[in-house]
């Protein structure tokens, strides 16, 4: 494996361990995780494996076959910069948390697609902490690995993300997606078998990262923070009457609540219609996703927009931005004798902007993070 090999040409010793985490892409519910609301997203079949050793001291060396050159030597928590803060901050995570963690020797590589928000970074962080566990004999269970990743991204890395990448990159199954309730943290796999269908799922990656977007994650936490304090409840979770919530709101707080609300709705909805076997009938649920998070929540942009318009004017049942939108990726649901046609429709609008063509990926559903040597 190429990983372990690198780990020992740069380290001089073979890895204790190997570890793999995947990325993830999400078919529902988005915006909901930092609201104690619903998702369902699956793991990808890319993702980071891992090989780390013990070190009797508290240095963390750290190596990336995505960027050459010789292994980082973290001593302190300062000394971490760039992709190394989401290796450390795993470390630097289960130590505040009071875990027995001492030093590491890490090489890492990757096959997430760049750039394309399938959470790459949540891959990075589960991979390491799975191995960490099992390195220091921690016994932690997959969630509380996804809570202390979350915890690294928030706290170390300074990204207020939800639980949902951590989580499916924890948790997700092969053949299912990952139905998690994001306040009692309890999960469900719900079976997810597109192809009996005669359906693919078609990832477009649009090639985009608005950098307008930094910032823009955090004040959509405050909004819908700001919406619950009016509202007078723990979060936009517990809005029941939304009409009766909607009356007493304005500007963006509203919006962000009927998104957040009506989102929640969507996801169990399309859970209902995957457990009775059809799939198919999941297209208008995306479609109704995606003008929610482009009309309430705000977070789409022209490239996501023009890929979706075009992927259901090429027959696609149904699409969305996927993950925290701003660029990165939108999915449609496709018959698969329409993938030609939809790939074609998408191609011929970015052109007509434009606009490099956008990368077309295909993933099945596939397992968790699990050891691999
Ligand atoms: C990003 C975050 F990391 C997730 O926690 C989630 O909020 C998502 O955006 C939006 O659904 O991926």
């Amino acid at each position: 494996m190429r990983v372990a090999d690198a780990f020992e040409a740069a380290y001089g010793r073979p890895a204790d361990v190997v570890w793999h985490a995947p990325g993830r892409v999400n078919l529902i519910g988005e915006h909901t995780d930092y609201n104690d609301g619903f998702v369902l997203p699956y793991a990808l079949p890319w993702g980071v494996t891992a090989a780390l050793s013990r070190r009797d001291d508290d240095t963390v060396r750290l190596l990336s076959l995505q960027n050459p050159g010789d292994p980082v030597v973290i001593a302190g928590d300062d000394d971490s910069t760039g992709w190394t803060r989401y290796v450390y901050g795993v470390v630097w995570a289960m130590r505040q948390a009071g875990h027995p963690v001492r030093g590491a020797d890490v090489a890492v590589d990757g096959d997430v697609p760049r750039g394309a928000g399938l959470s790459s970074s949540a891959a990075l962080e589960v991979s390491v902490a799975s191995a960490l566990n099992e390195l220091y004999g921690l016994g932690l269970a997959p969630l509380d690995l996804a809570l202390l990743s979350q915890k690294a991204e928030n706290d170390f890395v300074g990204m207020p993300c939800g639980i949902m990448d951590q989580a499916a990159s924890a948790l997700g199954r092969e053949g299912h997606a990952l139905f998690l309730d994001c306040r009692s943290l309890g999960t469900r796999p719900v079976p997810l078998d597109l192809a009996a269908a005669g359906l693919e799922l078609l990832i477009i990656d649009t090639g985009v990262h608005h950098e307008l977007a930094d910032g823009q994650y955090a004040r959509r936490r405050r909004d819908c923070e700001n919406a619950a304090r009016h509202l007078g409840v723990k979060s936009l979770r517990d809005v029941t009457d939304l009409a009766s919530a909607l009356s007493t709101l304005t500007g963006d707080e509203r919006a962000r609540t009927q998104h957040v609300v009506t989102e929640n709705h969507r996801v169990e909805a399309v859970v209902g219609l995957l457990r009775a076997g059809v799939p198919e009938e999941i297209g208008a649920l995306l479609n109704a996703s995606h003008l929610s998070l482009r009309d309430q929540y705000e977070v789409s942009c022209a490239e996501l927009d023009v890929a979706v318009e075009a992927a259901v004017r090429g027959g696609a049942r149904g699409a969305r931005m996927t993950g925290g939108g701003f660029g990165g990726s939108a999915i449609a649901l496709v018959p698969a004798g329409r993938l030609d046609a939809v790939r074609a429709e998408i191609t011929t609008a970015y052109a007509a902007n434009s606009w490099a063509e956008p990368r077309f990926l295909q993933a099945p559903p596939s397992a968790g993070a699990r050891r691999v040597a």
